[in-house]
C-alpha cells in the first residue's frame, strides 16, 4: 500500500522532506501540496517530478479525497488551523515544530484529539530519532552511571536570517531542547531561568544572542542550554550529562578525522538538515510505515504542548530575568506512553 501525502508549506523544510518522501522513503507518494504562491508550489512539484495538484490554500490539500496523510511544513503560526482541520477529517497528520505558536494553541489541538477519540498528531521534534541521542539514551537508561545530575546542552547556529528574534531563541530553537531533555530524562520541568551574556557583535540590532537557559526539573537536575545562534563556525548540538558515578556525553555524528599538515581535524555540519538527515528520514518513514496500519506514533500533541508550554514561561523568564514556574497539567490517560 502506498500512502498518497499532502504538503501544506514548501519552503525550506518542505521541499528537504519533499525530497525524502520522493528519492529516500518508501511506500509514499506526494499527490497535492499549496503554499501562498501558486507558481511557487508548481515549480517545486516540477523539480520534483511529482505530477500532483497545486493548491495556495492548505485547506483544499486536507480535503482532496486523493490524499490519505498530511504534512504540515508551513510556518509557524498556520500550523494550529490546518492541524485542527486535519484531525477534523480524521486523517493522520505530521506538524513540524513547534505544533502551534501559543501553549493555548497547543492545548486546542490536544482537547481535537482526544475529541476524534485516537492519535492522528506526530510532531515534527526529529531528536529522538537520532542515534547519537538514542546511543546516550540507552547509556544513562543502562544504569552504571547512577542517577542524573546535571545536564549541558549546546545548541550552536552558524548564522540565522534577518527575521530571527529574541524570542525565536526560546520558542523556534530552544523548544528542541525542551522536547528532547524529557525524553531522555523521564522527567518534567519546574523552573526556568533565562539569562543573557555579552552580545556578539554577529548578532542582528536588537537581537540577544547568545542566550543560557536554566531549566530544573520535578527530579531537581539541574539543565543548562548555551544557544548561539550567530556561532559563525558550524551548526553544533552538544549534550552532556553529569551522574552520580560518572559522565555521559553525546556521541558525534559518524565523522572521518583527519591528521594533517600539524593539525588534527574534523568536519562541523552547517546546518540542520545536514545534522539531523538520517533522523528525519527515519521519523518521516515511521509516520508512513504507521500510516499505512492506521496508527500514529512518535512525539505527540501532549509532547508539542509540554514544549510550548516550557517555551511561554521561558518568554515569561526572558522579560523578567526571574527564576519563573512551569505550570504543567498533569499528562492526560491518552497521551500516557
Ligand atoms: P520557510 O519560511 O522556508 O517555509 C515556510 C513556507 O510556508 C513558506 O514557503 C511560506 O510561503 C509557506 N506558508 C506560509 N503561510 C502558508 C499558508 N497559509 N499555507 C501554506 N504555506 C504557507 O520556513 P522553514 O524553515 O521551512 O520552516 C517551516 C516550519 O518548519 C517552521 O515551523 C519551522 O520551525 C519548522 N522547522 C523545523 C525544523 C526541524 O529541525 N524540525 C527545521 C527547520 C524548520
Ligand atoms: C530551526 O527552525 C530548527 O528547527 C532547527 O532544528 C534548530 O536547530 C534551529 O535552531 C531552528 O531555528
Amino acid at each position: 500500500m502506498v500512502i498518497k501525502i499532502g504538503v501544506i508549506g514548501v519552503g525550506m523544510i518542505g521541499q528537504d522532506h519533499i525530497r525524502r518522501c520522493t528519492q529516500v522513503l518508501n511506500g509514499c507518494e506526494i499527490v497535492a501540496a499549496s503554499d501562498i504562491n501558486l507558481e511557487h508550489v508548481q515549480s517545486v512539484l516540477k523539480k520534483y517530478n511529482i505530477k500532483g495538484k497545486a493548491y495556495t490554500n492548505g485547506h483544499d490539500v486536507i480535503s482532496s479525497p486523493d490524499v490519505d496523510a498530511i504534512l504540515v511544513t508551513s510556518s509557524g503560526p498556520t500550523h494550529e488551523e490546518y492541524v485542527l482541520a486535519a484531525i477534523n477529517a480524521g486523517k493522520p497528520v505530521f506538524c513540524e515544530k513547534p505544533l502551534a505558536v501559543t501553549a493555548e494553541g497547543c492545548e486546542h489541538i490536544v482537547k481535537a484529539e482526544m475529541k476524534a477519540g485516537k492519535r492522528l498528531v506526530q510532531v515534527g521534534f526529529m531528536r529522538s530519532f537520532d542515534a547519537c541521542y538514542r546511543k546516550l539514551k540507552q547509556t544513562l537508561t543502562e544504569g552504571n552511571l547512577g542517577e542524573p545530575l546535571i545536564v549541558k546542552c549546546v545548541h550552536h547556529n552558524l548564522t540565522v536570517g534577518d527575521s530571527y528574534t529574541t524570542d525565536m531563541g526560546v520558542t523556534d530553537s530552544m523548544v528542541h531542547e525542551f522536547d528532547i531533555l524529557r525524553w531522555l530524562l523521564d522527567d518534567d520541568y519546574q523552573s526556568i531561568q533565562v539569562v543573557s551574556p555579552r552580545r556578539t557583535k554577529h548578532a542582528l540590532k536588537g537581537v540577544q544572542d547568545p542566550q543560557m537557559v536554566l531549566l530544573k526539573t520535578q527530579k531537581g537536575i539541574l539543565i543548562s542550554i548555551d544557544l548561539f545562534v550567530n556561532c559563525q563556525y558550524g551548526y553544533d548540538i552538544r549534550c552532556d550529562v553529569v551522574c552520580e558515578e560518572g559522565i555521559a556525553y553525546m556521541p558525534s555524528p559518524l565523522q572521518v578525522k583527519t591528521r594533517t599538515k600539524g593539525q588534527f581535524g574534523e568536519h562541523v555540519n552547517s546546518d540542520w538538515r545536514e545534522r539531523f538527515i538520517v533522523a528525519y528520514d527515519i521519523e518521516l518513514q515511521s509516520f508512513i510505515d504507521n500510516a499505512k496500519n492506521n496508527i500514529v506514533a512518535g512525539p505527540s500533541a501532549w509532547d508539542g504542548f509540554v514544549a510550548s508550554k516550557t517555551a511561554a514561561a521561558g518568554m515569561l523568564a526572558l522579560k523578567s530575568g526571574q527564576i519563573t514556574p512551569v505550570d504543567l497539567p498533569k499528562c492526560p490517560a491518552f497521551y500516557r506512553k
